[in-house]
């Protein structure tokens, strides 16, 4: 018998047509530049950031991550000078994201989006970056998508499923045919609210309602050989 396409996600039920992935920590990782710059603005406020701290900002949006580093500090802002740090805070990662090559890229991504593509699934990108398209020109990955949603393109933040729903629209999908690969929980909570399938990228129990996980895309990979179409 031959493969079902399904067989390129690991998952059973309901064919997938679509795969909708996260960015920053299920592609390419970034959050090594998204920690310097934002320990770089803690230094200048007087207080330590760790990499530990650094975990609650994952798939957080800017204004939010910076909120929380606040937090961190025990410091408080105007929302004018939120703005400003915010905006000081991306001028530093922007300059940092010029050192990115294609060695940011995580185990399996290129493959994995060009394996998918041969199957004849859609793909779109569902960030919550505003530097998304800078990063897919970087990393030499922007012709694998057929749509990118990032963070200009939505309002609402993850966990709101906005940024996955423009994705599936993006694709001319369902939501319930279409995969979400997700490394926060926040992402994760977004898919699910808007009807999707959730593939978690780490663990399960830091990820809490995904159907599957996978430590990385690479566990996915099929060999050429393998694919039936
Ligand atoms: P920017 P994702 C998210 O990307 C990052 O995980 C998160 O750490 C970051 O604060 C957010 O993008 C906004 O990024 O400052 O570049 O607009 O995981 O949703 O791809
Ligand atoms: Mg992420």
């Amino acid at each position: 018998m031959g493969r079902h396409m399904n067989d390129l996600f690991g998952l059973g039920g309901e064919p997938v047509l679509g795969a909708i992935f996260d960015l920053d920590g299920v592609l390419v990782d970034t959050a090594k530049y998204h920690y310097l710059a934002w320990k770089r603005l803690a230094q200048e406020l007087g207080f330590f950031f760790t990499e530990e701290d650094n975990e609650r900002l994952k798939g957080v949006s800017r204004l939010r991550s910076l909120e929380i580093l606040l937090e961190t500090g025990h410091c408080s802002m105007t929302e004018e000078e939120k703005a400003a740090a915010a905006e000081k805070k991306n001028a530093w990662y922007v300059e940092y994201l010029h050192a990115l090559d294609e060695g940011a890229l995580l185990p399996g991504s290129r493959e994995y989006l060009r394996q998918l593509r041969a199957g004849g699934i859609k793909t779109a990108l569902g960030s919550a970056s505003k530097n998304a398209p800078l990063i897919l020109e970087r990393l030499s990955i922007a012709p694998f998508f057929d749509a990118v949603i990032d963070g200009n393109l939505v309002s609402r933040a993850k966990p709101d499923p906005e940024v996955f729903l423009k994705g599936a629209k993006a694709l001319a999908l369902s939501p319930s045919s279409c995969v979400v690969f997700e490394d926060s929980a926040a992402g994760i909570e977004a898919a699910r609210a808007g009807g999707m399938r959730v593939i978690g990228v780490g663990r399960p129990e830091n990820l809490p309602g995904a159907e599957k996980y996978v430590a990385s895309l690479q566990e996915l990979l099929f060999c050429p050989d393998q694919i039936w179409w």
